[in-house]
């Protein structure tokens, strides 16, 4: 009898497709890559980034989310007016035990219960998607279902998981830590933190030797993905939105979170950074909407000022609501304003806490600022957004949003900057990088992933990060294109030099 080995073919038509529309599969390097303008010989460092890249065909085909690819890692190293290229996927036990089968062996995203028998024992099944971050001489991947995974600097090589000197005692950890510039300490926190769907949270906070030196544990009034949050001063902020945990629908194999369409509000927990005890959390309510992405935050007066956009519904259109409708709403309908939140931590929580000022409307997301100023007050940030006037490239997608611009908005001036590059073109999440030498705040560069999807290459642009009206000072050429990814780092030289832990591959060598 002939044993016939299933083939191993990616689904064409299938839920991906409403953000990334492709695998990419790829590690390589690329040597000395070709750079249009020219190159400040001084910018030495590395941009690292990740993006979801499903390295088998997934086990529920056309039913799969894009949050679910296995974690690719990029780094562009620049040095002495040079760039080279490296991509690696991260080893995780999901990616090195499907490798091992040449075929999926984990089910849906963060459903445990859909995973093949032979890999129940797995210490994690995260796919470390989500960042690119340096702390405490670590490079580290993170996803907000596990601790992070240490990643080479040079070689990207995956080096194990972290749990920062046996300190670490949550077995979630945010993908959006928020780093103190002043203390060099990683402000952090874990959700579902006692187990899927559980409504517990972790906050912490990693000292700049990479110990973990504050940990609260408290429960959230419902379990929801907390996928970013504030950190200022003396406050850390959670954003709750509807984006609800279901361990019932988990179990009946369907996906870990489900939308609330009856929720009319949602929360923002207030909890000192420091010292706190569990019950000092506050809850205030805001309007409804949800929460995803947050921009920064600092104190001001006695208040805190929050900015972040907010979406005028589900940002995740495949997820189901509450009747098990995916895809209930159409996506040409949702907005994304940029909204400024100032109200007093001390006061009551009997107050609902409204928007004191769109910043921004329309859609968009995506926005950083200088990360020296993370939880300072700022002059300025940077984000995707989608200018209607232009062609809006959606890639034949059900809900791509098509970022086909950048924007810088200085609270200063008031004033906004914004640069489109063409037609079938889309952003990624731009990325602040400092002028060497001291540089004050905000003085420097923004590096930014474009997808040229007639030439089908990326290929990453550098601007000046107060000029970005002028356009790009270079254009550094990729001979292939990257998936839609997320989010990454700059991270300066001596820093890759100090989470370079391997012997071989040096990029620059
Ligand atoms: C996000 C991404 C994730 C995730 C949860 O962009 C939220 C938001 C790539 O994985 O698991
Ligand atoms: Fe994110």
């Amino acid at each position: 009898m002939v044993h016939v080995v299933p083939s191993t073919i990616f689904p064409r038509v299938y839920q991906m497709s409403a953000w990334n529309h492709d695998v990419m599969r790829f590690e390589g390097d690329v040597y000395e890559l070709e750079v249009i303008g020219s190159l400040p010989t001084d910018l030495h460092g590395a941009f690292y980034r990740v993006q979801p890249d499903h390295a088998f065909p997934p086990m529920f085909g056309e039913d799969e989310i894009p949050l679910n690819g296995d974690g690719n890692i990029c780094c562009f190293y620049f040095e002495n007016g040079h760039v080279d290229f490296k991509n690696r996927y991260v080893r995780t036990p999901k990616f090195e035990a499907e490798r091992a089968a040449r075929r999926a062996l984990f089910g849906r995203y963060r459903n445990k219960y859909t995973d093949d028998p032979r890999v129940r024992d797995v210490l994690t099944r995260t796919t470390a998607n989500t960042h690119v971050i340096y702390h405490a001489n670590k490079i580290m991947a993170l996803k907000e279902d596990a601790p992070p995974f240490e990643i080479d600097a040079s070689t990207l090589e995956t080096v194990g998981l972290v749990n920062y000197n046996n300190t670490f005692h949550c077995p979630t950890h945010t993908a959006h830590p928020k780093a103190d510039s002043d203390t060099g300490e990683l402000v952090a926190f874990g959700y579902e933190a006692k187990g899927d769907g559980s409504p517990d949270i972790c906050s912490f906070t990693v000292d700049k030797e990479g110990y973990v030196t504050e940990e609260v544990w408290f429960k959230a009034p419902w379990a929801c993905m907390i996928h970013d949050f504030w950190a200022t001063e003396n406050y850390v902020i959670f954003p709750i939105n509807g984006l609800k945990a279901s361990v019932e629908q988990m179990q009946k194999g369907g996906e870990h979170f489900y939308w609330d369409e009856n929720l009319d509000h949602q929360l923002l927990g207030v909890i000192p950074r420091r010292g706190a005890k569990p019950e000092d959390v506050k809850w205030f309510k805001t309007s409804r909407g949800c929460y995803s992405h947050t921009i920064n935050a600092y104190e001001e007066d006695g208040n805190l000022v929050l900015d972040a956009n907010v979406w005028t519904d589900c940002v995740f259109p495949f997820f189901p609501n509450s009747q098990g409708k995916k895809f209930h709403y159409d996506p040409k309908n949702i907005r994304s304003p940029v909204l400024r939140y100032r109200f007093d931590p001390k006061g009551s929580t009997e107050v609902m806490v409204h928007p004191q000022q769109v910043i921004q409307e329309g859609v968009n997301e995506f926005g950083r600022v200088d990360d020296r100023l993370l939880g300072k007050k700022y002059d300025r940030y940077w984000i995707l957004t989608v200018d209607p006037t232009k062609q809006i490239y959606s890639n034949g997608t059900a809900a791509q949003a098509g970022f086909n611009t950048l924007l810088c908005h200085n609270f200063k001036t008031g004033k906004k900057q914004t640069y489109y590059h063409g037609n079938d073109v889309t952003f990624q999440e731009p990325c602040f990088v400092p002028r060497s030498g001291g540089a004050s705040p905000e003085e420097g560069y923004i590096v930014i992933l474009a997808d040229l999807y007639r030439e089908s290459r990326s290929q990453l642009l550098l601007f000046d990060a107060q000029n970005i009206d002028k356009g790009p000072i270079a254009q550094i050429k990729l001979p292939l294109k990257l998936l839609d990814g997320l989010h990454g780092s700059w991270v300066d030289g001596k820093d890759v030099d100090l989470a370079s832990k391997g012997t071989t591959g040096k990029v620059d060598q």
